[in-house]
């Protein structure tokens, strides 16, 4: 086993301001206590607080609406740190959940959004209060909402989170909003003319038997000839189209690559795809309720996800906080047009610190890399057959039982993140090379079940055990070079790994108790016969975005 040992320390601070979006306090269970706007003080234990990652700086988060300005995006709380939308009126007093923005001809953006009453899902509107305000911090909810509400066909406990409006040719909206149908999850899809007055279509956008509510569903489409981004209403024989939901069932998202029949005003997913829970998914670990954004400033689609606490509701209401939004990604069709290929935006390189090349070195603030490796090896001979008796949609499974202790023949080799020193403690990142039948099949694993000593603190309520999974997905990445590539963005309680160029993403929250500030160290390591040699490494101390700094002073 090879071990390689990187140190660096942190630097001055750099800034980050590329975001502009609007925060909207939202759940899909409720925790009112943690909803609630009101400032009483809480205790906020810095402990598992991310530096770079965004996070609330009290109470609870997940997904958030993204309001476009005209160039520039930046991470806009209010002054006083207030969200730009939460319960106050009678259409959304018992929560307001997940939404999108639009932009209106004339560059006037809308945020539609679920709003709370009773148990009863509402679909709402808010305009900006200040259109020449470049961070569109203030936000009115019009007395006119709600402005759709669920008919007599649609459950209204199960109708949320409207996505961004697209245009069809017709020169009509369209937007579809999550549900069910008994175990049926339905995307419904609402008509209108001027943006105000919704009509539902009388057949969904896309359903899918038997997996449930969906949540947060995405639609989007993606260029079949370039890496770019498009706009949502784009169209032409150069697109496909992508749908996502979040499953709220299994708390996961998958997605299928198709195409958006405007003639039947239905999404039909590609013939080979699975349309299920064995899906694709832009993340095989902790992220759900995600959203992509398309960014007309640099022709990308962002997607932004969030991830929960991996502890218990308990901790969180100790530490006052929970949840966090994943580093935003760039998103586009993989050549193989088969897949999406994801890459955190390039505005996350400018927080890149203290930058270290391959050597022996130790890293001393492991807790916040960013770390970029290429693996290479000679051969594939020593690959381990892929056991028939597995399931080549499971590679969770797979990498429950074939964790970075179980040594192999090519591979598991990667990097143990947040590790202690004498990996008491870390959260292992890999790959492991099987021979399938008539290929090679790459799994990659992120394993949390190692990464705390500790017990007793993330023991979950009721007694269960702490949620500590080894999240796993396989890597479709052609190997004729020898070669694979790993990019881990590490955070103090998350670690969130691209392989071979946004392939495969897996996301983990960890919370380690030994692996803490100077403590946490970052080794490649090789626990497979086969030699592995790192052909290129470069590793970064990572600062805060400075308005970070600023909020979470606390
Ligand atoms: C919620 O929906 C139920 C079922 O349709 C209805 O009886 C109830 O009045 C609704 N509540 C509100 C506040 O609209
Ligand atoms: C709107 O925002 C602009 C730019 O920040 C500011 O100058 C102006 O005072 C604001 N107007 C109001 C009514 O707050
Ligand atoms: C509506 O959905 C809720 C859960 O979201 C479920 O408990 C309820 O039975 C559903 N109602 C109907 C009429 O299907
Ligand atoms: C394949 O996996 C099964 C189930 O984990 C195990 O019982 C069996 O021994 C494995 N077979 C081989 C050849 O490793
Ligand atoms: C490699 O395997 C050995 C033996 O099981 C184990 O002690 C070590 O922790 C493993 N390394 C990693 C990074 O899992
Ligand atoms: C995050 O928390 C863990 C532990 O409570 C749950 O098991 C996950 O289902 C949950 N994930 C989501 C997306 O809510």
């Amino acid at each position: 086993m090879g071990i390689f040992k990187f140190n660096t320390l942190v630097c001055a601070l750099s800034l980050l301001s590329l975001f502009n979006l609007n925060f909207v306090e939202s759940s899909h269970h409720v925790f009112l206590h943690l909803q609630s706007k009101s400032k009483h003080v809480v205790d906020v234990k810095q402990q598992g607080r991310t530096a770079y990652h965004f996070q609330p700086p009290k109470h609870w988060i997940n997904g958030l609406s993204l309001s476009l300005s005209i160039c520039e995006y930046s991470l806009s709380l209010n002054d006083d740190n207030d969200p730009a939308i939460f319960p106050s009126k009678p259409f959304d007093q018992f929560g307001c959940w997940s939404g999108s923005a639009t932009v209106l001809p004339g560059n006037k953006p809308v945020i539609l959004y679920t709003g709370i009453v009773d148990s009863n899902d509402t679909q709402n509107f808010a305009v900006p209060a200040n259109l020449s305000d470049p961070f569109l911090r203030h936000w009115i909810k019009p007395d006119s909402n709600p402005l759709i509400v669920a008919d007599d066909f649609v459950n209204k406990t199960a109708f949320r989170d409207p996505t961004t409006a697209w245009m069809t040719p017709d020169g009509h909206w369209r937007i579809t909003i999550g549900g069910r149908r008994k175990h049926r999850g339905m995307s419904f899809l609402y008509r209108s003319r001027d943006f105000f007055r919704w009509t539902k279509a009388k057949h969904p956008l896309h359903s899918m038997a038997a997996t449930g509510n969906w949540e947060c569903p995405d639609f989007f489409p993606v260029s079949t000839d370039a890496a770019v981004g498009l706009d949502t209403s784009a169209i032409g024989p150069k697109v496909k189209h992508v749908f996502k939901v979040s499953l709220d069932l299994t708390r996961y998202e998958y997605y299928t690559i198709g195409t958006y029949d405007l003639e039947s005003d239905r999404y039909v997913p590609d013939k080979d795809t699975i349309d299920g829970w064995k899906g694709l998914r832009f993340d095989y670990g902790n992220f759900y309720a995600s959203k992509s954004f398309f960014d007309p400033s640099k022709n990308r689609r962002i997607l932004w996800g969030w991830a929960n606490e991996s502890d218990s509701t308990d901790k969180d209401v100790e530490k006052g906080w929970a949840g966090i939004q994943l580093i935003p990604r760039t998103i586009v069709l993989d050549p193989s047009g088969k897949q999406l290929l994801q890459w955190p935006i390039e505005e996350l390189e400018s927080l890149r610190a203290e930058n270290m090349e391959l050597g022996n070195f130790e890293l001393e603030q492991g807790e916040k890399a960013d770390v970029e490796v290429t693996f290479s090896f000679d051969s594939l001979d020593k690959a381990e057959p892929f056991n028939e008796t597995w399931d080549r949609h499971d590679a969770e499974k797979i990498c429950r039982e074939k964790k970075s202790t179980v040594g192999g023949g090519l591979g598991p080799f990667g990097l143990a993140t947040l590790a202690s020193k004498k990996l008491e403690e870390f959260t292992p990142v890999f790959f492991r090379i099987f021979k399938d039948k008539d290929k090679h099949l790459v799994l990659m694993c992120s394993d949390a079940s190692m990464s705390s000593i500790e017990e007793d603190k993330t023991k979950m309520v009721n007694g269960k055990d702490a949620y500590r999974p080894s999240f796993g997905g396989f890597v479709y990445v052609d190997l004729t070079d020898m070669k694979i590539s790993l990019r881990s963005l590490i955070d103090n309680s998350v670690v969130e790994s691209f392989a071979a160029g946004g392939k495969t993403v897996i996301t983990s929250r960890v919370y380690p108790t030994m692996a803490l500030y100077g403590d946490a160290h970052l080794y490649a390591f090789n626990n497979g016969t086969e030699t592995v040699q790192i052909e290129s490494l470069s590793a970064w101390s990572m600062d805060k975005p400075n308005h970070m700094n600023q909020e979470l002073k606390d």
